[in-house]
């Protein structure tokens, strides 16, 4: 677990306000490409939020005219297989997915390969009108490795992904809005604010129903229809474990707001 501050990171920047951990990817002249170094820092800033009590949702962004143009080509290029097997990146981008807090994707202009597969292990996504998706890996001989025929497939159906990951082809924030794969297509000035507020309105939520919720909606990825309700109903029950469930329930009835206590 790191506990690095915001100046001893070299390739992203991280702030906070109120309970919004954000961070930002920030290698600008490779484009934000997701080279190892860059990776560990962001999977780092991501589980130090995940484990701060202070912060409720969290925001990942790029910058104005790239979220991240994927993994680097230049340090990928001459990779044997068992360099890339060794260098074991997958373990990196794994830790991402186990996240309990929710994570907003904010995405303006480039969201390509590893870029679109990052933005897509977000939990919800707010694109800016320039944003460009795509999964181009078969324009340089591979395929997505990091999630992409899985996760895009699963929000936009077969057809679809067959498509995109074919023939590689960019797609824009309203074709990513009309699939399905994203919640929102803002003004690009707009977009950081957009998800900012839809990351502020979930910290402001009790912390423990709400990871509890992700953790239920993820489920149903992997499993089936009666396996999923099955797990929910558990996961129901245990919040009755919960202060906040406490709390929520009887301020109701008191006809006050909630205090959270997050426990
Ligand atoms: N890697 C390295 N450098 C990159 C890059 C990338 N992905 N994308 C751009 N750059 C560099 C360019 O080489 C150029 O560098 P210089 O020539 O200035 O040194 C600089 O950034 C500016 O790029 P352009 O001159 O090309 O800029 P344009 O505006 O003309 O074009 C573009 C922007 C984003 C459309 C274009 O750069 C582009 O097509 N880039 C490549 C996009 C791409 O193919 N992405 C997919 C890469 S494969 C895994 C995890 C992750 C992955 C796989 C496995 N595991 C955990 C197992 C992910 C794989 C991928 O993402």
């Amino acid at each position: 677990m790191s506990t690095k501050t915001a100046t001893e990171y070299q390739f992203i920047l991280i702030s906070q306000e109120e309970r919004v951990g954000i961070i930002q990817l920030h290698r600008p002249d490779a484009l934000n490409a997701l080279s190892p170094d860059l990776m560990k820092e962001l999977v780092d800033a991501l589980e130090a939020f995940d484990a701060d009590d202070a912060i409720g949702c969290m925001v990942l962004t790029g910058g104005e005219k790239v979220f991240a143009a994927g993994a680097d080509i230049k340090k990928m290029a001459e990779a044997s297989a068992m360099d890339m097997l060794l260098v074991d990146q997958l373990a990196r981008w794994d830790r991402i997915r186990k996240l309990h807090k929710p994570i907003v994707a904010a995405i303006n202009g480039y969201a390509l390969g590893g870029g679109c597969e990052l933005a897509m292990m977000c939990d919800m996504i707010i694109a800016g009108e320039n944003a460009k998706f795509g999964q181009p890996e078969i324009n340089i001989g591979v395929i997505p490795g990091a999630g992409g025929t899985q996760r895009l497939t699963r929000a936009v159906g077969k057809a679809k992904a067959m498509e995109l990951i074919l023939t590689g082809r960019q797609f824009s924030a309203q074709e990513a809005l009309e699939m399905g794969l994203i919640n929102k297509v803002a003004p690009p000035e707009l977009t950081i604010e957009e998800a900012k507020k839809l990351a502020k309105t979930i910290s402001e939520k009790p912390a423990i129903a709400v990871r509890t919720a992700k953790e239920a909606i993820l489920k149903a990825f992997d499993t089936t229809i009666e396996g999923g309700l099955d797990y929910e109903r558990k996961l129901f029950y245990l919040l009755f474990a919960s202060a906040d469930q406490k709390e929520g329930m009887q301020a109701f009835m008191e006809k006050r707001t909630p205090a959270w206590s997050n426990r």
